[in-house]
């Protein structure tokens, strides 16, 4: 129902995201999307790039007076390092030779060998452009559009740093507190408790220090969702499915966990489940505890999406690992860009997009309509289904 592509180069002209599919009438709000851009460029441990750039967004197509015309989106977003590198990475043919911006030693990790081998370069420079997380700003944009779709029917997404390197932060948070430590542009982790932070920031500390990068965790939780996104009846149907899809396109992410699926595995069944009871008052049916992360045979229960992202050590390295030169063979130190060497922050605000456009196509793919009134008509009807149950 939500299609959309991005394309772009990290040190290309410009970003650019395409989203087709989103109702007629949804009011869209700029400072919104330029705020997510922002808090995407925020974090302990970003490198000298975002010190160039100031992401905002500039929409081209499918919107009028504000609001969506449900016609495609078209949004750009400026390389302001594109100043940079024109000469070097020029659209048009040039007899320029890019000299020292060729990369020929592959880093480990990285995308450089694999695709060069397989797009067929002996100068990995074209690879790493598309395979830069830079990319991900793109996926941002669109993602808050989605967003935007998500807070007209009452449901909203938040994020928080819960490991940085060995330090954990495993104590349960609100929905309060998540929510509000997720929109802390001034936060330097998004860890919600204080002290654990400090630790944390040591963590960055000793790798920024050591010429070394360092992973994480992310936790992302979606309030206020409806029972019954996705569908238990076919393998591509199942929610949890396709949000580990999306979740896992995200650079460096190299698993995702739903709920506490990762301990759990080795736990007993009568100690895992969320056992359910019916609460009168509000007509609702109520877990104790929700280990599932609100999603039971690929089908939303109503309980928040808990959904954490496992980002792996960013592979550019300033003390460099061994690799093998693409043109002679022969062994030598994989090469550095400039980079980050923490990105847990950003990755979960690239997470979060990724998170909204699912959940923006399951509720399009549940309550369709082509006006945002349309939708929010079946949307209620519903919901009053769901209350009389
Ligand atoms: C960036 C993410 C990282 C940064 C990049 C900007 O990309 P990569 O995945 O390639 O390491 O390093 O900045 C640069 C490429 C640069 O020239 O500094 C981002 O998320 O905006």
């Amino acid at each position: 129902m939500l299609r959309f592509y991005t394309a772009g180069e990290s040190h290309g002209q410009a970003l650019l995201a395409f989203l087709s599919g989103l109702p007629a009438q949804l009011p869209i709000d700029l400072d919104f999307i330029n705020n997510e851009l922002h808090r995407r460029q925020l974090g302990y441990g970003r490198g000298g790039r975002q010190k160039i750039e100031k992401d905002r967004a500039d929409i081209f197509a499918g919107v009028r007076h504000g609001k969506t015309i449900g016609a495609p989106i078209a949004l750009r977003i400026e390389n302001r390092d594109w100043a940079n590198w024109e000469k070097i990475l020029p659209v048009e043919a040039s007899e320029d030779d890019p000299g020292t911006k060729k990369l020929v030693a592959p880093r480990p990790g990285h995308a450089d060998l694999a695709g060069s081998q397989k797009f067929g370069y002996h100068d990995a420079r074209y690879i790493l452009e598309r395979a830069s997380a830079r990319e991900t700003a793109a996926r941002v944009a669109a993602g808050s559009l989605a967003k935007l779709l998500l807070r007209e029917l009452g449901t909203e997404i938040a994020s928080h740093t819960i490991q940085v390197g060995s330090v954990r932060n495993s104590q349960p948070h609100s929905w309060d507190k998540i929510r509000a430590i997720s929109s802390d542009l001034e936060s330097p982790l998004r860890c919600i408790d204080p002290t654990i932070q400090e630790k944390m920031k040591a963590e960055v500390d000793a790798v920024l220090k050591a010429g070394d990068t360092v992973g994480g965790i992310f936790e992302i939780v979606v309030h206020n969702v409806p029972v019954g996104l996705g569908s238990h009846a076919q393998w591509d149907e199942k929610l949890d499915g396709r949000l580990a899809q999306a979740l896992m396109s995200v650079q460096a992410v190299k698993a995702v966990e739903i709920g506490d699926g990762v301990s759990i595995a080795a736990s007993h069944g009568s100690e895992v489940q969320d056992e359910i009871s019916y609460d009168k008052s509000s007509r609702r049916f109520t877990r104790g505890s929700n280990r599932a992360g609100g999603l039971e045979g690929g089908i939303t229960n109503g309980e928040d999406l808990v959904i954490r992202g496992y980002l792996k050590p960013i592979s550019t390295l300033r003390k460099p690992l061994g690799t093998a030169d693409m043109v002679t063979k022969e062994p030598v130190q994989a090469a550095y860009e400039r980079s980050d060497w923490c990105v847990v922050p950003a990755g979960a605000v690239a997470g979060e997009a990724m998170i909204a456009l699912v959940l923006a196509d399951a509720f399009l793919q549940k309550f369709g309509g082509d006006s945002l009134a349309e939708m929010r008509r079946n949307f209620d009807n519903y919901a009053r289904q769901i209350s009389e149950f």
